[in-house]
């Protein structure tokens, strides 16, 4: 299912006037204040967040997985869920693949489906921590790492073989996340798992084209419980640097232990410039994979600060590739999505408010009190009326989710799909 412009133009209608009266409030303020709005409305419209194939299903736990009404069966149907997600917001341009749940059977047919939406191909992700069926060799005891070469072989020919598929579709990046590590005390050696690693990383690298980029993500536990190879960000990082200029380290902000400051690994990272990859997502105790923005916004908020001064200030960092890395078990999934864009979009312009050349000052004053006065100034403005005049101006919906619902979207999709269709690959 596809939803015109038209339709949405029509309903936007209903908001309008409500919410020229916010806008116009707001920006007066604003620009009163110094803000050049008009700039941050720019930055609001350029932003394109890549939705992972993965999350158009309901996700699951190792309990259970409850599918939910009218899942995309095929790739073709998470690209056009992804299209209708890019219609209500015009900023969820890009599909990331997930190999081999998402293998085109015609890569130049969906090329072209996913231009007829306006979606291009984000970073490919390879998959070498699960078994697939008629695997000559197992992933049981890890991949990349593995101390028997044979596996390692399997698993850097796999990520040759996606990169390869990501070729075919006008993909730039691969993804790497590793589920490798070990259960229990003395089951690896660290160092030699560590090299291996590095090792097959490097070999991988080496078949990425001059206009890719490698990504390497780190997670510091699950589904191994006592070790994990990448574990960090400066275990990424070595990796990264290991392999060459065209890889860096990818955050996903579900990847950490509880209390990590990751806006200053952000800044680290940035300053280095070798932040090339960004999965956001929030949680409430591990990799929880919950919806952008719903349990800790104010962290969220102070990672962006970091993004924006990085993006601004850091030259040698390439603008990070976007993705939400989140999927739910229990909401629509879309309606989860559109959650998570706004609550990014939220942060994006929250931070965009923070006035960096007081707060600098505040800092060489040693202004501790002020310094904190400016951040939470910006944290604390509702920048919402941005958000809906930057879609407006986009022809997106005001109201993404309100539009969604009015237009009985969910029904339409269950009526082409039938109430039982579930998602592919998961
Ligand atoms: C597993 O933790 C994970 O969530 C990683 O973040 C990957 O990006 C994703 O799955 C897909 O493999
Ligand atoms: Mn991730
Ligand atoms: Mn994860």
């Amino acid at each position: 299912m596809k939803l015109s412009v038209e339709k949405i133009i029509e309903q936007n209608q209903k908001w309008l006037e409500t919410h020229e009266a916010a806008y116009n409030f707001l920006a007066e303020k604003l620009e009163k204040n110094g803000t050049d709005v008009e700039h941050i409305l720019k930055k609001l419209k350029d932003l394109q967040v890549a939705i992972p194939s993965w999350a158009l299903g309901a996700g699951g736990t190792r309990f259970g997985r409850f599918s939910y009404k009218g899942e995309p069966a095929t790739l073709e149907g998470k690209i056009s869920d992804v299209g209708l997600l890019h219609s209500l917001t015009q900023s969820a341009g890009a599909i990331s693949l997930h190999i081999p749940w998402d293998i085109p059977e015609d890569a130049n047919a969906i090329k072209e489906f996913a231009a007829s939406l306006g979606i291009e191909f984000d970073a490919v992700n390879s998959n070498t921590f699960q078994d697939q069926p008629r695997m000559k060799k197992s992933y049981r005891f890890g991949s990349l790492c593995n101390s028997d070469p044979s596996v390692r072989e399997l698993a850097i020919q796999h990520n040759l073989d996606v990169i390869n598929i990501g070729e075919k579709l006008g993909s730039k990046s691969l993804t790497v996340w590793l589920a490798d590590g070990s259960n229990f005390p003395g089951q690896h050696n660290f160092q030699e798992a560590l090299q291996n690693t590095r090792d097959s990383l490097q070999h991988i690298y080496k078949s990425i084209r001059d206009d890719w980029k490698l990504f390497i993500e780190y997670k510091p536990y699950e589904p191994n419980f006592y070790s994990t190879v990448i574990q960090d960000w400066g275990t990424s990082l070595m990796l990264a640097e290991a392999c060459g200029d065209r890889a860096y380290t990818l955050v996903d902000l579900g990847h950490h232990l509880p209390n990590t400051n990751i806006e200053q690994i952000v800044a680290t990272l940035m300053m280095k410039g070798k932040l090339g990859g960004f999965h956001f997502n929030d949680s409430k105790y591990g990799d929880d994979d919950l919806t952008v923005g719903s349990i800790k916004p104010y962290a969220l908020f102070l990672i962006w600060n970091e993004l924006v001064y990085g993006m601004e200030h850091n030259k040698n960092n390439p603008s990070p590739a976007w993705m939400i890395d989140a999927s739910h078990n229990i909401k629509d999934p879309l309606e989860d999505l559109l959650q998570s864009l706004e609550a990014i979009q939220i942060a994006h312009a929250q931070a965009l408010l923070v006035d960096q050349n007081a707060l600098r000052e505040a800092q060489k004053q040693q202004d501790v009190v002020l310094c904190q006065e400016i951040l939470q100034d910006a944290y604390r403005t509702d920048v919402r009326p941005l958000l809906r005049e930057a879609r407006l101006q986009s022809n997106a919906a005001i109201e993404p989710i309100a539009t969604y619902r009015a237009l009985d979207v969910r029904n339409q999709i269950i009526k082409e799909r039938g109430l039982h269709s579930v998602a592919s690959g998961l």
